[in-house]
């Protein structure tokens, strides 16, 4: 018998509005990461966990699960089937191979291109509708394999990118400025990773451009200061890593931020990184690397047209260049 004695008419499941369903591939620090930062911002009816190992898969989930006193009402479910991800709305693939010792980037990027060859195409079987927000590193390339394997359009494909790194940016200006890190605008575009490109022309404190502001007020900034900002940008990852063994409490924030933009349609613009050929005269061949864009319900709605400098133009098109040569060296 039920607990509970049922009302006439009252909603039955089916006929309650349709819920949010995220799915996150790879219950690893990242996966788990975001995982729970989804449920602590009520972001997901719910969350499904899928991972190849289904020991450590089953004690994430029930450890999720015994939380479930303390949070929003979530359902937590788990397999390594991916049948459990059917008719999400957003899939967020952060599975990937560990790099061994003295193993060259490529030979990882290329066992990790093997491993989506497994992913991506059971979930867009499954979840043909959804949106696929892509982490695992180099998740430029990947987000791009993603799109090849998925056949989505490519404004439901999208990689964190420089999100994060843009959230870095943000800390070490407001931390140098000793302000809000949420009042400081600044993008970090490019490349996540080692050629990324700062915007230093749009950087803004509570709607103040900082860099004219600075000219005007005839405070003189030593451009070295600023590159050291980037340059500890760029940094950042690798110390975490060399000193925690790997990154998790920052990129599962940055995660959760895109899905609740995405998923609650608010228009808001994060540097992602999206099909970037043809834009800022980016060319020679289809690329995926981080720009301003506009995201909402239906994934990328559109580009910034923010006023590059030529040296920032030339920087990110340098960025292209290096992606498109990494992946013309791939087997997708
Ligand atoms: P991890 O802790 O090794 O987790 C990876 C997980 O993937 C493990 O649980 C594996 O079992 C699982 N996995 C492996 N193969 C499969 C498969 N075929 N299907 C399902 N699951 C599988 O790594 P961690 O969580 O630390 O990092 C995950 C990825 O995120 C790496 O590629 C990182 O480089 C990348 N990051 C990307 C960031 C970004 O800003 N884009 C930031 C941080 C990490």
């Amino acid at each position: 018998g039920a607990f509970f004695k049922p009302i006439r008419g009252a909603a039955s499941p089916s006929r309650i509005k349709r819920h949010t369903k995220i799915s996150v591939i790879g219950a690893g620090n990242v996966g788990m990461a975001i995982a729970q930062t989804i449920l602590t911002q009520d972001l997901a009816d719910e969350l499904v966990l899928v991972d190849a190992k289904p020991d450590k898969l089953r004690g994430e989930m029930l450890d999720l699960q015994h939380a479930a006193a303390f949070l929003p009402r979530t359902k937590i479910i788990a397999s390594v089937d991916y049948a459990v991800t059917v008719g999400s709305d957003l899939c967020i693939v952060t599975a990937g191979a560990r790099q061994i010792p003295g193993e060259s980037r490529l030979n990882l990027l290329q066992r990790n291109v093997s491993l989506f060859r497994n992913i991506i195409p059971p979930l867009a079987e499954h979840a043909p509708e959804a949106i696929l927000v892509i982490v695992s590193n180099p998740v430029d390339v990947l987000t791009y394999v993603a799109w090849k394997l998925s056949g989505f359009p490519s404004n439901r494909v999208i990689g964190s990118g420089t999100n994060l790194d843009s959230s870095r940016f943000q800390f070490l200006i407001a931390d140098h400025l000793d302000v809000n890190a949420q009042d400081v605008q600044a993008f970090i575009v490019g490349e996540h990773g080692d050629s990324s490109v700062a915007l230093w022309s749009s950087i803004s404190v509570g709607g103040v451009p900082v860099l004219s502001f600075l000219e005007k007020q005839e405070i003189s900034y030593e451009k070295e200061t600023l590159e050291n900002i980037h340059k500890a940008v760029i940094d950042s990852a690798y110390e975490v890593i060399s000193l925690k063994g790997y990154t998790s409490w920052a990129i599962g924030y940055s995660v959760a931020n895109l899905a609740r933009t995405l998923l609650r349609d608010q228009r808001k613009i994060h540097p992602v990184s999206v099909l970037a050929t043809g834009f800022y005269g980016i060319e020679g061949g289809e690329v995926f690397l981080s720009l301003p864009a506009q995201l909402g319900r239906g994934g990328v709605l559109g580009v910034t047209n923010v006023h590059l400098t030529d040296e920032e133009e030339h920087k990110l098109r340098e960025s292209a260049k290096t992606i498109l040569e990494v992946q013309d060296q791939l087997h997708v």
